[in-house]
């Protein structure tokens, strides 16, 4: 009972908005009285930002509605992506670009006396995610519709994201980020689209005459999960998908008990506790969190998109035994893995289907994408708190775990060891549940996300998943969005490439290559260092304006810029930025250059808040020694986010990917920092690895111990501090932080610093300082050398072009979901009347 082209009733057939800037300028202006309700004279820029995005809303959604229509017409098997984070970033240029109508709505903009970068400088970034994890996920949506998967995203819509961070007295400090006050166009909210999400209750156990027994869940408290559409377009091509968000919404019988008592402060109290499960992002980045209110995140946005994906299939005329050849449901991480539970119980007990039937299709419709080995990271919760909580999927849980285990130890009899490894309960620390292996059991696909790190994993963390079922484990690489993080950001190398080798590569990036020839090129290398020079420029003027501190876009820009964490080693380069301040105090020759750090961290995370503040005291002092002057300047750049790093990273010459080998998963800054043109100093952990393999061992900075190696090294417990010795200047170094040479706020967090590292250094920091040292002066002397380095500069930028997002979703696709492009439409047309 599909929809055929047929059954589209003439009436609602679409007549296209038109896209030439006079029609845009109309439609601004229409948008500006009719939604945002002001007069052009009276309007501010925030209501001129609102109208031009009205006005590219209606467009959006009208390419929307015809995806929709066309995917219901031709049966496609739809990609579900399960995501609690988005970082999605500003919404207007990217829409407005991959639309293919930047140019136009810039110029209707202009007719009407607005300036773009005036208004869109407004928009608030949609900072929905902590990290890599979360901005892969907005790659990934955005790849989908560009390459025509049918994929639909799903998650929260917090009310609060990621916090703003600001810098007080050197340290970090935490504000909400209040991102929807001002109201959000891009959001369509559907309040017929609300399904119950329910917690806590008892589970009632009945005995059918086929001897399967059927359970009800009774009573507990139910919230509504109401859904907020946004659609994302495709980069030139027609398709546009969908995310869906979901928001806590009290249920509308919920005051009936104390309204009916007359307590009305009362009712109205509890309409508000239960709406705060969509109210904030929890901002920790490697840590999971132990917390029940997680817990019903995870389950409230699960069961909302699962029973939107049942409904949707139901609707379709699906037959539920089906859905294996109609929905692909991956998991980011097992932030949703209660969904291997929730889509059994909605099988089993709202549908009807025998356990070992839903078995088969829950494990033929769900994969697994791993992001971290980290042990901290990963998710277990308490067996009584989930029976609490959830006690229904309890249940469930065990009866998959006592069937895994039947499985297991009829192949590997007599192993007990081996089933209390493998179970999804961990006995052994006041009973949990390792979502980890929830996630594997349930899945018939789980990947890493770089090469070595899905080879740790089946190294470590699932050896023994491994060692059973080694056809489940893929690696997929990550990758990024060209769209953003090239066409956007770097408009000016864009054009440079497109001078070269015309414009294929934007659809394809694998064409790139072509533009190899040109590092050789001696007039396109000096384009290049324009280029990069108005970058810098543009950087330099952010930095001035959030920091105060002026720095010369004439020297190196040495970028570190990602979340705040003890094994990214931020204290790694804040050594050798006081390495080269000594070293310019001595007298000696440097290179000039900025060390620019930005990034969050944990509000909970003390010694990542403790760097933050080194950071800056650190910076206070170099950057206001006359004696130093331009050739060095330290720049904490607060509150790090999307639409920034848009920024930074099109300036950045050197960019730090330095982690303890064997810790970053796959890094993705590293791959948006070499595609645009800077070199990488970094370790052979996580995609540095495959970085190095694609653009050449003499184009990246390689340092320091590997994987191995660092494994190795553990084992045999080296004091840190006879490492004071491998350096001629690391003594002097780890003393001045010591002796609080640096210190502002106080020597203690200083000494305590030192000591951290003289004692613990759990990131071997100084075990690598060496090597690390070492491998800043190759950078250095490279860059000293404007051809070369630009020529080397210029192989990254060519050679990246594996690392784009299009291929790692064309590698889901393939190899995991088992879905075809939908045959994607023409590239969109510029005739007006044909947008
Ligand atoms: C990141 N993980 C990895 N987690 O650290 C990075 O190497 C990788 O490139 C990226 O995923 C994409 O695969 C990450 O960002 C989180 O932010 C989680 C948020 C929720 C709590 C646990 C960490």
């Amino acid at each position: 009972m599909t929809a055929s082209p047929d059954d589209i009733n003439p009436r609602h057939q679409l007549s296209p908005l038109a896209c030439d800037s006079a029609s845009l300028r109309q439609s601004i202006r229409d948008a500006l009285v009719r939604e945002v309700g002001k007069d052009p004279d009276l309007a501010t820029p925030r209501d001129w930002l609102h109208a031009v995005s009205f006005a590219i809303r209606e467009r959006i959604i009208e390419r929307r509605v015809v995806t929709r229509r066309q995917f219901a017409e031709e049966d496609v098997k739809r990609v579900y992506y399960l995501s609690m984070e988005y970082l999605i970033g500003r919404m207007l240029e990217a829409n407005l670009r991959n639309m293919g109508i930047f140019e136009a709505t810039q110029q209707a903009l202009q007719d009407l006396g607005v300036d773009f970068r005036t208004i869109a400088r407004l928009e608030e970034d949609a900072a929905l995610g902590n990290g890599g994890l979360g901005r892969l996920a907005a790659c990934i949506l955005e790849s989908m519709a560009t390459q025509g998967y049918p994929g639909y995203g799903y998650g929260i819509r917090y009310e609060f994201g990621m916090f703003q961070q600001h810098i007080e007295h050197f340290r970090q400090v935490e504000h909400p980020d209040n991102w929807l006050r001002f109201g959000n166009p891009w959001e369509f909210p559907r309040p017929e689209k609300v399904f119950p999400v329910r917690f806590y209750g008892y589970v009632i156990e009945h005995h059918e005459s086929n001897g399967e027994n059927c359970y009800t869940w009774e009573d507990g408290e139910q919230v509504l999960a109401m859904a907020y559409d946004y659609p994302t377009a495709g980069y030139e091509r027609r398709n546009v998908n969908n995310l869906r968000l979901w928001a806590a919404k009290a249920t509308r019988n919920f005051d009936l008990r104390y309204f009916n008592e007359g307590d009305y402060i009362r009712a109205v109290a509890d309409k508000s506790e239960s709406e705060t499960i969509s109210m904030v992002l929890y901002p920790n980045d490697a840590t999971a969190i132990g917390r029940e209110l997680r817990l019903k995140q995870e389950y409230f946005f699960v069961s909302a998109s699962l029973q939107d994906i049942f409904d949707r299939n139901l609707q379709l005329g699906y037959a539920l035994e089906d859905l294996p050849n109609k929905a692909a449901i991956q998991l980011n991480d097992t932030h949703p893995a209660i969904a291997v539970a929730e889509f059994m119980r909605l099988l089993v007990d709202e549908h009807h289907v025998p356990w070992h039937k839903a078995w088969d299709i829950t494990r033929r419709v769900f994969a697994y994408t791993n992001h971290t080995l980290m042990p901290e990271a990963l998710e277990t919760w308490p067996v009584a708190l989930m029976e609490r909580v959830l006690p229904r999927h309890m249940l469930i849980i065990y009866r998959i775990n006592h069937e895994f285990l039947e499985e297991v130890r009829h192949r590997f009899p007599g192993d007990h060891d081996l089933l209390g490894r493998l179970s999804i309960i961990d006995e052994g620390h006041g009973r949990r549940v390792r979502m980890a292996h929830l996630a594997v059991v349930g899945s018939h696909k789980v990947n890493g996300v770089a090469a070595l790190h899905t080879s740790l994993l089946k190294q470590t963390l699932f050896a023994d998943f491994y060692r059973i079922w080694p056809e489940r484990f893929i690696n997929v690489t990550n990758g990024v969005t060209p769209r953003l993080w090239m066409i956007q950001a770097n408009p000016g190398l864009t054009a440079l490439i497109e001078s070269r080798i015309g414009s294929d590569w934007k659809f394809d990036l694998d064409r790139l290559k072509q533009f190899t020839p040109y590092a050789s090129d001696e007039a396109t290398r000096a384009d290049f260092r324009a280029i990069k020079r108005s970058n810098k420029e543009r950087l330099a003027g952010l930095v001035k304006n959030r920091t105060g501190v002026v720095i010369s876009p004439e020297v190196m820009y040495d970028v570190q810029i990602k979340r705040i964490h003890e094994y990214k080693r931020q204290l790694l380069k804040l050594l050798h930025v006081i390495e080269l301040y000594q070293r310019i105090r001595d007298g000696e020759e440097v290179l000039p250059r900025v060390v620019l750090f930005a990034g969050k961290a944990a509000p909970g995370y003390q010694r990542a808040k403790d760097i933050i503040q080194l950071i800056n005291e650190v910076a206070d002092i170099v950057n206001n020694d006359p004696a130093v002057g331009d050739r060095l300047k330290c720049v904490f750049f607060p509150n790090y986010e999307v639409s920034s790093a848009a920024i930074i990273i099109p300036a950045a010459d050197l960019s730090q990917q330095i982690s303890t080998a064997g810790f970053e998963a796959s890094g993705t800054g590293n791959m948006k920092l070499a595609l645009n043109g800077a070199l990488t100093i970094g370790t052979l952990d996580g995609a540095n690895i495959e970085i190095r393999d694609a653009v050449g061992s003499e184009n990246i900075f390689i340092f320091g111990m590997t994987a191995a190696e660092v494994n190795e090294y553990r084992g045999q417990r080296h004091p840190p501090s006879a490492h004071l010795d491998s350096h001629p200047r690391l003594r002097g170094i780890v003393d001045a932080l010591r002796t609080g040479f640096f210190a502002n706020g106080g020597r203690a967090l200083h000494a305590q610093m030192a000591s951290y590292l003289l004692e613990e250094d759990p990131f071997f920091v100084l075990a690598d300082y060496a090597a690390y040292s070492e491998a800043c002066t190759r950078a250095d002397s490279l860059y000293g050398h404007a051809e070369a380095w630009s020529e080397a500069a210029l192989l990254n930028v060519a050679r990246m072009s594996y690392f784009s997002i299009d291929r790692t979703v064309r590698e889901y696709a393939e190899n995991i979901w088992e879905v075809t492009p939908e045959a994607v439409q023409a590239p969109c047309p510029k005739d007006p009347n044909e947008c």
